[in-house]
């Protein structure tokens, strides 16, 4: 297998290359479901279509939940083995710039992989690693992902929710949650649900929301509010799949 740092910095699909590197890696330790592969391929289709670049709307998106995340009063991020492969840093990066809790939440979850996935976010930085303890449920979900953290997803008010099947992205949504989802296809039922639907790849989404944060870091409340407020999440769904059915790539 190529080493990442082996992949030319000029090779015209260099970050997409990375990233499948990433994904690759993540399998062979145990922490990316060989599910997740699949998962990537559909999300590289979406991501070629948008031009492999963050739309205005997915930035003004990623704005809000930047927002959204400082406003809260117990923001969580829920980690699966995709995003754990690919921006394991970056989630470091984003929970200390909005003061938040990072738990392991799986749908392939086996003890392995949770125990891979929080040794991993450890490697890179994580202090504390939520989602072992699993002593809560998630109301109305039969699978795995169901299981929560009393003091994590299941006391959150926000949730920034990564990439995954709609089942829990719908369930939090019944928990009154105000929920974050990163998905690049805008069709899908999580992107649908959430009160913040953020179509880009996540590899971009995850550091720009960081660094909206960092921006609004002395923003006071009033101010977060209005960018909450004053996002428009259909119209976020519309602009993405406008650009995926209609774009002209270069
Ligand atoms: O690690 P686990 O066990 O929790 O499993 C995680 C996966 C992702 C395998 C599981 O949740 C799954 O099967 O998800 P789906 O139903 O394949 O949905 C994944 C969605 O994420 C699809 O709509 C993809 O287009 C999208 N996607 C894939 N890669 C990315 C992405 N969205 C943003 N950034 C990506 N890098």
């Amino acid at each position: 297998m190529t080493d990442e740092a082996e992949i030319p910095e000029d090779h015209p699909r260099h970050d997409s290359l990375v990233t499948r590197h990433r994904i690759e890696d993540g399998v062979d330790r145990g922490i990316t479901s060989r599910q997740g592969l699949i998962a990537q391929g559909r999300g590289e289709a979406f991501d070629y279509l948008l031009g492999e670049q963050t739309i205005p709307r997915a930035d003004d998106a990623e704005r809000a939940a930047a927002a959204a995340l400082l406003l809260a009063d117990h923001p969580v991020l829920s980690v699966n083995g995709n995003v754990a492969a690919l921006v394991p840093e970056e989630l470091v990066e984003i929970a200390d710039a909005v003061d938040a809790d990072l738990e392991v939440n799986l749908f392939n979850r086996t003890e392995e992989r949770m125990a891979a996935i929080a040794d991993h976010l450890r490697e890179h930085g994580a202090e504390d690693v939520k989602g072992l303890a699993a002593d809560a449920e998630i109301p109305g979900l039969s699978h795995e992902r169901a299981k929560v953290d009393q003091d994590g997803i299941y006391e959150a008010d926000v949730v920034l929710v990564p990439l995954e099947d709609g089942d829990r992205a719908e369930a939090l949504g019944e928990m009154d949650k105000t929920e974050i989802v990163i998905d690049l296809n805008p069709l899908s039922r999580s992107a649908q649900v959430a009160s913040i639907p953020i179509v880009d790849n996540a590899v971009r989404a995850v550091p720009g929301i960081t660094s909206h944060a960092r921006n609004l870091a002395d923003a006071d409340a009033a101010t977060l509010r209005e960018i909450v407020d004053e996002f428009d999440a259909d119209a976020a769904l519309a602009a993405a799949e406008d650009a995926i059915r209609g774009g002209e790539l270069e």
